[in-house]
């Protein structure tokens, strides 16, 4: 049996090139030496409000981003969280055997809950529910970015209280971190996150970006006060628009762009985002061209995955005394 890969992307806005550079990359890039599940984690999404119609669409458009940038159906299995119902079978019984503590100590959930008039229980229940998204599967290598290495740490400590309550049961996930582009920031303010929840236009390059807008949003992005690139002591926006430009074109060196005019170097990373996201874009309007490819896509994934999902319900149950048919 191959070992498997699991990961995910909420389809919760514009996919930006933080969750290009932190998972998709690495996910077409591994994805052939494994049993390569990425899925489209929708039912996370909806821990925060989502207008119904958009969610829908969302979906279908981050499926077809996945297939534009570079994942292969005939390779990998692309499926929505909500088509397989074992997910939130598996998250209740993991709900089961997780202290209240390990999840209040989140730092997502302590940010996110922050932003919240009325903080809903899936927000805090939103760790557990990723773990039962990568258990369900007995995922060996979980591909992301820096930001969900703390919500892994804690499926592995899932994982192996369930294990030494219950008996071996899950396969403990190991976590896959891109040597470059683990944590992209947001081009307004190299402090944050680039995220796809963040307000602002001059916050992330979204993938579908036009070409001039993504330019423009380089040109504006957040460096210092200084003239050119000092190489030994960049500041955050300088070092941020350096690792997406190195992630996008690996002839981009700390050494090549040093003593480089501001507006000089941004126009080199411009160009080689632009570079890098014209083939995906392409693709994404082939992908799309015929509207039923990607319910196709999704379907023959979530076929191919489901029986590896019920072997674990059926596992999950049994150790635990739930009733078996
Ligand atoms: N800025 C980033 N740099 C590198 N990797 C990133 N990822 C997300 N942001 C960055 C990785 O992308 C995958 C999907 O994550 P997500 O769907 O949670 O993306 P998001 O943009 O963080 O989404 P939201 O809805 O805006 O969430 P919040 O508000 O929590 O930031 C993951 O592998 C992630 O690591």
């Amino acid at each position: 049996m191959r070992a498997r890969v699991f990961s995910g992307v909420q389809p919760s806005g514009q996919l930006h090139i933080g969750n290009y550079l932190g998972a998709l990359k690495s996910w077409a890039e591994i994805q052939a030496d494994y049993e390569s599940i990425f899925c489209i984690v929708d039912s996370h999404a909806i821990t925060v409000y989502q207008d119904p119609a958009e969610l829908q669409a969302k979906i279908r458009e981050t499926a077809a981003l996945f297939i534009a940038a570079g994942i292969d159906p005939a390779q990998s299995s692309i499926m929505v969280q909500s088509s397989v119902s074992g997910h939130a079978e598996l998250a209740w019984m993991l709900t089961c055997v997780t202290p209240l503590g390990w999840l209040q100590r989140m730092t997502q959930f302590k940010a996110k809950a922050e932003k919240q008039e009325t903080i809903g229980d899936g927000l805090l229940q939103y760790p557990v529910l990723m773990a039962a998204d990568i258990l369900l599967y007995q995922a060996a290598i979980v591909p992301v970015g820096e930001d969900q290495a703390q919500h892994l740490e804690l499926a592995r400590d899932i994982a192996q209280r369930f294990n030494s309550l219950y008996g071996e049961t899950f396969v403990m996930p190991a976590t896959h971190l891109p040597t470059v582009g683990a944590r992209v920031m947001g081009l307004d303010d190299p402090t944050q996150k680039m995220s796809k929840s963040a307000t602002g236009t001059g916050h992330a390059i979204a993938l579908l970006d036009d070409p001039k807008v993504i330019q423009k949003k380089i040109m504006r992005a957040t460096t210092d006060s200084l003239p050119a690139v000092d190489a030994e002591n960049m500041g955050a926006g300088v070092a941020n628009l350096l690792a997406i430009g190195q992630a996008c074109d690996a002839s981009i060196t700390r050494e090549s762009v040093a003593g480089m005019r501001y507006g000089d170097f941004k126009k080199r990373i411009a160009e080689a985002v632009v570079a890098r996201l014209q083939p995906i874009q392409q693709r994404y309007r082939e992908v799309t061209a015929d509207s039923s490819y990607v319910d196709s896509v999704l379907a023959a994934g979530r076929d191919h995955i489901l029986p590896f999902a019920e072997d674990t319900i059926r596992k999950t149950k049994a150790a635990m005394g739930l009733y078996v048919w």
